[in-house]
């Protein structure tokens, strides 16, 4: 018999009917989704044939360059989201503050979090970029949603994944019950189960970090990823180092394959260089749902209480055993 197809749009129906008091509500929101990764797989795979790559002008609230696809990527999942009645507010990396429901629609009790172009640096080079998302459910009462419900600690998320622009687009994600991928077929425009029931390694043997920062690094994050370059047969070292730059991209790779990805704080920037709310969280409820261990180097992302929107944090993720040795390292081994 010939293997199953089966389409997003089916996996979430049958992921619902596992919940008997699903309301529909949620699946909605996920498959409303699904339509804005197509619209900007669509945008990302023709950006050089149209000529929208280049700066639009203007700098995002971090003082980063905005390119014209991150504006169309943030546009797009915005109006895919604004109507459905299932969200309450919406916040992106961005925008500086949350971004309500617009007044004529009705508000739902989910939040979505979203980064819509991530590694956006690497647009002009045709390299692997992404989106990554996160859901949660609301606790403020009614009406419009609040800032609030926008900066709960990652453990309450129901909901994260991220889509990969690369060789092919693929989507990851999980609801708490495993963590499954998905590649879009551009024939028929449809997301199809790919990667079902992801399990990251429990040791890798690559490491993935920016090395140029390494004379800002605290001891323990040097001493670490020297002896990860150190020779030694019998823990297979040295280890392979791997750098794209794109989040979604390096942990994608491994997910897949199985490493640490580590993104410290410095002597410059103490709580490095990615977010909280739109990198760190969703990625660590994915991996954590994979099997793998995320921390900020003192405690479990998952764990962190947010202060603001779009605070920065520390990121230590991949397999058990590797982040585990990091972790003894960062600790003064
Ligand atoms: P980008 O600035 O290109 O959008 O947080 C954004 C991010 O990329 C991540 O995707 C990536 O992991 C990181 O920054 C790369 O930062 P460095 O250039 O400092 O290595």
């Amino acid at each position: 018999m010939s293997k199953r197809v089966i389409t997003i749009e089916r996996h979430i129906i049958e992921g619902e009917r596992q919940h008997p008091g699903a309301t529909g509500n949620f699946s909605a929101v996920l498959r409303d989704l699904t339509l804005a990764f197509k619209v900007i797989s669509r945008e990302v795979s023709k950006a050089g044939l149209v000529n929208i790559l280049g700066l639009a002008g203007k700098e995002n609230i971090h003082g980063d360059a905005v390119k014209k696809l991150d504006v169309f990527a943030d546009e797009a999942i915005y109006k895919a989201m604004d109507h459905g009645g299932h969200l309450c507010v919406m916040a992106s990396e961005e925008n500086e503050g949350v971004l309500h429901i617009p007044d004529d629609y009705p508000k739902g009790k989910y939040v979505l979090l979203f980064d819509p172009l991530d590694g956006s640096s690497n647009i002009d080079a045709n390299v692997t970029i992404g989106t990554i998302f996160s859901i949660y459910r609301r606790v403020s009462n009614s009406g419009k949603g609040t800032l609030a419900d926008c900066t709960q600690p990652g453990y309450k998320q129901i909901a994260a994944g991220y889509v990969v622009y690369g060789s092919s687009t693929m989507l990851i994600y999980t609801t708490g019950d495993g963590v499954h991928g998905f590649t879009l077929d551009p024939s028929i425009g449809e997301f199809l189960l790919s990667n079902e029931n992801i399990r990251v390694p429990k040791r890798g043997r690559i490491y993935s970090a920016n090395e140029g920062n390494y004379r800002y690094w605290i001891a323990g994050v040097k001493k670490f990823i020297k002896y990860l370059q150190d020779e030694d047969k019998a823990t297979s070292r040295p280890y392979a180092a791997r750098y794209v730059g794109s989040l979604v991209a390096d942990i994608h790779r491994t997910l897949l394959y199985g490493e640490i990805f580590l993104y410290p704080g410095d002597a410059r920037h103490p709580n490095g260089k990615l977010r909280l709310m739109y990198e760190a969280n969703p990625m660590s409820f994915i991996m954590e749902q994979a099997g793998g261990v995320s921390t900020d180097g003192k405690q479990r992302i998952l764990d962190v209480v947010p202060t603001s929107l779009h605070q920065k944090t520390p990121l230590f993720i991949g397999s058990e055993d590797n982040v585990a040795l990091c972790t003894d390292f960062l600790r003064g081994r």
